[in-house]
C-alpha cells in the first residue's frame, strides 16, 4: 500500500441552476470527501491506496463504497453503521464564481468512527498515512481516532502527511487552532493553505509562515498559495514552486486534495520535493477545470501531457 487515508465521504448535491438554492429544482449528485478525493487521485495515477471510514447502512453509503471501490481504492476497512446516516453536502452556485457549501453531517455515521475501528497492522503496511483537519472536527471520537492512527503510523515508520483543511463550520476557532497545531507537530509532512497558516499563526509572509510550521516539528512544509503555486520549506530544500495557468476555473473545490495527491505521487516515486510539488500544482490546476470534487482528477497520461504542454490539440480524436 502506498497511502492509507481516513475520513468522511458524503454524497454531494450540486444545484444545476445558479442563484439561491431555495429556488433550485434540479441537482446533480456526486460523491466527495477530502480524504477519499486524495485516495482516488492517487489511484488514478497508478498508486495503491486504502480508505478507512464509516458509512450509514443506507443507499448513499452503498453508493459511496461502490464508487470508491470502483476507483481502485481498497475499502476493506470501511464499516457500516445501522444507527446513523451517511453525511450529505450541498453546493450552491450563487454566481459563476461564488460558491456556498452546506453540510448535513452532524452525528453522521462517519462522525462515530472510533479508534477501535483501526487495525494497526493495516496502517503499518503503508508508506504514508494521510489525515486532515476535517476528521478531528467531526467529533471527539473522530479526534481520538486520528490521534490513534497517527500513533500507529509513527510506531511502524509510516510517514504522516497532514492537510489542515480548516472547516470553520465544524468547530470553534480556538479548538480548531489548537488541534491543527497539535497534528501539524506530529506530522512528517504538512500541507497547509496560506489562509490556514494565517489562521494558526497570524498574517505574515509565506517564508515566515512555512518556517513557523517547520518549527513545530514536521520535516517538510508545503505551503499552498493558490494559483501562484506553493512554497516549500524542508531540511533539504526551500523556495517557491510556480503554479500552472488555468484558462477557466469551473469548480475550485477539491483542488487542494488534487494537490496532495500529486505531491504524494511524486514523493512515493522518490522524486525531489520541488518536483513533487510541481506535480501537485499541476493536479490541483487540472481539478479546477472540471465540475465536481473528484471528476477532474487526471490519469497519468493526461497529467504528463498537461505538465509538458504536449497537448497541442484541445480535441482528442
Ligand atoms: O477538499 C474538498 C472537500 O472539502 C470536499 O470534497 C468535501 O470533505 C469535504 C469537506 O468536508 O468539505
Amino acid at each position: 500500500m502506498d497511502v492509507i487515508t481516513l475520513g468522511e465521504t458524503m454524497v454531494l448535491f450540486t444545484a444545476k441552476s445558479s442563484g439561491l438554492m431555495r429556488y433550485a429544482g434540479d441537482f446533480s449528485s456526486k460523491i466527495a470527501g477530502a480524504e477519499s478525493n486524495v485516495a482516488i487521485g492517487l489511484s488514478r495515477l497508478g498508486h495503491q491506496t486504502g480508505w478507512i471510514s464509516r458509512l450509514g447502512s443506507d443507499e448513499f453509503g452503498e453508493r459511496i463504497q461502490s464508487f470508491i471501490r470502483g476507483e481502485g481504492v481498497d475499502v476493506s476497512q470501511v464499516t457500516f453503521d445501522d444507527t446513523a446516516a451517511t453525511g450529505l453536502y450541498f453546493k450552491e452556485k450563487l454566481t459563476a464564481s461564488e460558491l456556498r457549501l452546506k453540510y448535513y453531517r452532524r452525528d453522521s455515521a462517519a462522525s462515530r468512527m472510533s479508534a477501535s475501528d483501526l487495525d494497526e497492522d493495516y496502517i503499518s503496511r503503508a508508506q504514508f498515512l494521510h489525515v486532515t483537519g476535517i476528521t478531528p472536527a467531526l467529533s471527539e471520537h473522530c479526534y481520538e481516532t486520528v490521534l490513534t492512527a497517527v500513533e500507529y503510523a509513527k510506531k511502524n515508520n509510516v510517514k504522516v502527511v497532514f492537510d489542515p483543511n480548516l472547516r470553520r463550520k465544524l468547530w470553534s476557532e480556538d479548538r480548531a487552532r489548537s488541534v491543527l497545531r497539535e497534528l501539524s507537530a506530529l506530522a512528517d509532512i504538512v500541507l497547509p493553505g496560506i489562509d490556514e497558516a494565517e489562521f494558526i499563526f497570524g498574517k505574515s509572509t509565506p517564508e515566515t509562515l512555512a518556517k513557523s510550521f517547520f518549527d513545530l516539528g514536521p520535516a517538510t512544509v508545503i505551503l499552498k498559495l493558490g494559483k501562484k503555486g506553493a512554497y516549500v520549506f524542508s531540511e533539504e530544500e526551500e523556495g517557491f514552486v510556480e503554479g500552472f495557468p488555468v484558462e477557466q476555473v469551473v469548480d475550485p473545490v477539491g483542488a487542494g486534495d488534487g494537490f496532495a495527491a500529486g505531491c504524494l505521487s511524486g514523493l512515493i516515486e522518490g522524486i525531489n520535493v520541488k518536483e513533487a510539488v510541481r506535480r501537485g500544482n499541476a493536479v490541483g490546476a487540472i481539478v479546477t477545470m472540471a465540475d465536481g470534487d473528484v471528476e477532474g482528477l487526471p490519469e497519468r497520461d493526461r497529467l504528463i501531457g498537461f505538465i509538458n504542454k504536449t497537448d497541442k490539440e484541445d480535441v482528442e480524436r
